[in-house]
């Protein structure tokens, strides 16, 4: 397969300024006739150079059946088709017209990219490349043109039809057929064309715009699920508001739709006012969907929304530049959600999926920058680097510019580049020309992978009553990236006097002038080796570094001692680090138990691993009483507790361990865990209580409910570490008498843990329950594929062939495979069969959907991070994934690159 290169961009020698398609929707053959206008970009040609040729993209499941130019039909010889591409040679100069008629087969592409049925309805999915599997296109995000679509269907069957824009005609047709023309006023690149037919019902809601219009707002969906759509249409009207009083980004349509589809291999699509979305981020109603879900809900809404302004208005000029519109959107839907709910909460949770996920990505052999140098499939570009990493880079715009800052770049960034295709240097200039500040070093972030490492090291001079940092960076090499330069990173820190409180920053200039920076300041650090001294500090202080996590960096703090963690865990007034504190408290002890549960041998049983733990000194007091006053702490709220007693994930810390043995670090985790519960048993059955849903309260989704199950449930599942009958028989009446689905499925998540009977009968009554709700259904296939009950491999393989799972359908190979592979104890079984189960199912699924056998390659993409027998195991799965004949380009992208 062929690479490409962000070296090699050139602007295309023809551009497209009006689309206009007609689809014959049929049965059996679906008909798209395309006329394209299309204008020479070529510039000025040589005397007697002939005039370059016109190579649109295409697909081998499209089929040519007529191309015109300029009104002329051509003969076959006149034009060259391949699986890839369409060649038109001999074109007239100047403007001219093509007419390319194609025909596909819709019901058969199990790609889900292109136009494709999901549920007897006809949908869309073009981004990355996927209008290609539509017609002959040049299918690049530089090509923007006006859209018009013109859709023909039975009406029986496809009652609704919609395209992009405003609806400016439709009616009935003979034999039982009807059609819709679509405009789209705003040039787009075709990956946001989006079309739908089919049976769907619709619930409406108006918003008027700051400007005084109103917006018809539409979700459509299966009839039997109109009453779970209020969340995500409440969400909408929240996000539209909010885009305006932030950024003052008005929408710019009267209609704004959105479609849930089942089948669909992302979360959701922007497509220019019809975005289709994966139904499990639209459907939710507290019977069936989690805190977490609804949570989801309102950021993706959010997300989608924000790409009319930050993705479809402004685009990529290309798919190197894809974190240009994805980094700034999910940081765009990150503060959303925080000023919706709570920001400390939001930052915290997007910080562990960050280092839980995204770090670990950067240290692999997929390691590359948010702005990639080369792709063999733009699809294995979606990843947490482009999306978070890339969305963090996004924010340290905003920490060193500040929100006023950070606006007038965003005002100029629309100024210069409003309906125009973009490079992430476009964005970067239009932040530090507003400011009138040098960002170079901050562009070094664009083009350079890893995550950096930032050593500080502080000296107190009780003589000056100075304070001194000394901060180091450097950035690990990468595949291709030998020697990386210094970036900037904005650290954000407070200083804490002995009381606990922040304690003035006077930051000395190096003129010796000084700075007042209040009680939080922003250090520009971006040389290899920088100091920073503080005047005025009476007593030696406890820094406070990082705030709110203000860059992407693994951070060292020489000499950091218990007592200090502790101090900042009790009374630092940034939120974040005091959640990060316990993190740091808490991987030291976990770091340490592991190295000694090691030393004396395998992960053969959790109570072996439990006694070398107690050997190496248990869970000391000082660290449980630090949860104890996390947990006693009323100033504190319910979420953001569950999070400061939950311990760091067990990838990230793999992250720091050579030759990881997964079984075993999960074992010496439960074991601390359990140990917490013992000692703190009263505390956890007095929130259990003081938390519970008072009898007779409906559900809300409101920061202050969702608080109150979060430290709950965190409590509860705590508890049933204890493995204690009696435990065991209160998380079972929990079950059955829940009345929402956050406190059915933490309850039940607590019994899949559990080997024995309870186990059983409580997945299979909610088997019973939830058949007829094929999204809850993923929750229980989840929580089966994931557990880590021991032997559970045999279980997951034959879930397999459960009538609940459908190996088509996208959601249930991400619950059950990739499920499967976030379970340290049976993905990582020691005999090997965790991997071989995996290695089929990629092999499996790659005849079906490519895109989704990728995301299943990448369980394997670690495997250098674990011991000698794992290792060897892995690879061979991934040499025979590699070595499979007719393998897709996508997997072969992710496991060849794997095994680099
Ligand atoms: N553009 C692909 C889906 C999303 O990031 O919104
Ligand atoms: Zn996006």
């Amino acid at each position: 397969p062929q690479q490409k290169f962000r070296k090699d961009y050139a602007p295309p020698p023809y551009t497209i300024s009006t689309v206009h398609l007609n689809f014959i929707l049929g049965e059996e053959t679906t008909t798209v006739t395309s006329r394209l206008h299309v204008l020479p970009n070529y510039g000025l040609l040589e005397e007697g150079a002939a005039r370059p040729a016109l190579q649109l993209d295409g697909r081998k499941d499209v089929k040519l059946v007529r191309v015109a130019v300029a009104g002329n039909e051509l003969a076959a010889g006149q034009y060259m088709v391949t699986e890839k591409q369409l060649t038109l040679n001999n074109l007239p100069p100047g403007e001219f017209e093509v007419e390319v008629v194609t025909e596909l087969r819709p019901q058969d592409n199990s790609t889900l990219e292109g136009l494709y049925k999901s549920s007897g309805n006809f949908c869309t999915q073009c981004e990355a490349e996927g209008f290609r599997g539509i017609t002959f296109f040049l299918d690049r995000p530089d090509i923007m043109a006006k859209y018009t679509t013109r859709i023909e269907a039975d009406e029986a069957n496809y009652p609704v039809l919609l395209g992009n824009g405003n609806l400016k005609e439709s009616g009935k047709l003979e034999g039982g057929r009807h059609y819709a023309v679509w405009e789209d006023p705003f040039p787009k690149p075709c990956y946001l064309f989006a079309l739908v037919a089919g049976k769907l019902s619709m619930k409406e809601r108006s918003f008027t715009t700051c400007s005084g219009r109103e917006v018809a707002l539409r979700i459509f969906v299966q009839e039997n699920n109109l009453g779970k759509v209020d969340h995500a249409l409440e969400s909408l009207i929240k996000s539209m508001k909010w885009d305006e009083e932030t950024f003052g980004l008005e929408y710019d349509l009267d209609l704004f739709n959105i479609v849930a589809v089942d089948d669909f291999n992302m979360g959701a699509m922007e497509n220019k006012s019809l975005n289709i979305f994966n139904s499990r981020l639209v459907l939710a109603s507290p019977e069936t969907a989690t805190d977490l879900d609804y949570s989801r809900i309102e950021g993706v809404v959010g997300h989608e929304y924000f790409h009319n302004w930050t993705g479809n208005r402004v685009t990529c000029r290309d798919w190197f530049q894809l974190t240009l519109k994805e980094g700034l959107t999910v940081f765009r839907d990150q503060e959303f959600t925080a000023d919706m709910n709570s920001r400390a909460v939001k930052r915290i949770e997007d910080v562990m999926m960050l280092r839980s996920s995204q770090f670990t990505e950067d240290a692999g052999p997929m390691s590359h920058p948010i702005r990639p140098e080369s792709y063999i499939k733009m699809d294995n570009f979606y990843t947490l680097t482009v999306y978070e990493k890339g969305a963090e880079v996004v924010r340290l715009y905003d920490t060193l510019l500040g929100k006023e800052g950070f606006r007038k770049g965003m005002d100029l960034y629309f100024k210069r580049h409003d309906g125009h295709a973009v490079t992430c240097d476009d964005f970067l200039a239009a932040m530090a020309d507003a400011n009138n500040v040098n960002l170079d070093t901050l562009g070094r972030w664009y083009s350079q992978a890893g995550t950096p490492n930032l050593h500080v090291s502080t000296l107190y001079d009780a003589a000056s009553k100075t304070y001194t940092l000394t901060c180091k960076q450097n950035t690990p090499p990468s595949a291709g990236q030998d020697i990386k330069l210094p970036v900037l990173i904005p650290i954000k820190l407070g200083l804490l006097g002995p009381d606990g409180a922040d304690v003035p920053l006077r930051l000395r200039g190096p003129d010796g002038s000084v700075t007042d920076l209040g009680t939080t300041g922003v250090l520009r650090f971006e040389e290899a080796e920088s100091t920073f001294t503080f005047e005025g500090v009476e007593v030696e202080p406890v820094p406070s570094l990082l705030r709110g996590f203000s860059a992407p960096v693994k951070m060292h703090v020489e000499g950091q001692t218990d007592e200090q963690l502790l101090f900042l865990l009790a009374h630092d007034s940034d939120p974040f680090n005091r959640w990060e504190a316990g993190q740091r408290l808490a991987r030291k002890l976990l770091l340490k138990l592991y190295a000694a549960a090691a030393a004396g041998g395998g992960a053969d049983n959790a109570k072996d691993v439990g006694e070398r733990c107690a050997a190496a000194g248990g869970v000391p007091d000082a660290f449980v009483g630090a949860y104890r006053a996390v947990l006693g702490d009323e100033t504190l709220d319910g979420s953001f507790k569950a999070m400061a007693v939950s311990l760091p994930t067990g990838n990230e810390l793999m992250d720091a361990i050579e030759g990881a043995d997964p079984p075993l670090l999960h074992h010496v985790r439960m074991y601390v865990v359990k140990q917490l519960a013992l000692q703190l048993r009263p505390e956890l059955e007095a929130l259990v209580a003081a938390n519970d849903d008072k009898p007779g309260e409906p559900y809300h989704f409101t920061a202050a409910a969702c608080a109150h199950r979060a430290i709950k449930n965190r409590c509860l599942a705590m508890l049933s570490s204890l493995e204690e009958p009696e435990i065991t028989q209160m998380l079972l009446n929990r079950f059955k008498d829940a009345t929402n689905m956050t406190d059915e499925i933490a309850a039940l998540s607590c019994l899949v843990e559990l080997a024995g009977p309870d186990r059983d009968v409580a997945l299979a009554s909610f088997y019973d329950k939830f058949k007829d709700e094929p999204l809850v259904l993923l929750k229980w296939l989840g929580l089966q594929a994931t557990s880590n009950a021991p032997g559970n491999v045999a279980l997951v393989k034959s879930l397999v062939d459960h009538p609940a799972f459908n190996v088509t359908n996208p959601n249930n190979c991400y619950s059950l495979f990739l499920g499967f592979g976030r379970s340290p104890v049976n993905f990582h079984a020691a005999d090997g069969s965790g991997y071989a189960f995996m290695g089929d199912a990629v092999l499996r699924v790659d005849t079906i959907n490519h895109q989704v056998a990728a995301r299943m390659v990448s369980a394997f993409t670690t495997w250098r991070q674990y011991d000698k027998e794992r290792q060897a195991m892995m690879r061979s799965q991934l040499e025979r994934i590699v070595s499979h004949p007719g393998l897709s380009e996508n997997v072969f992208e992710i496991a060849s690159k794997s095994l680099k």
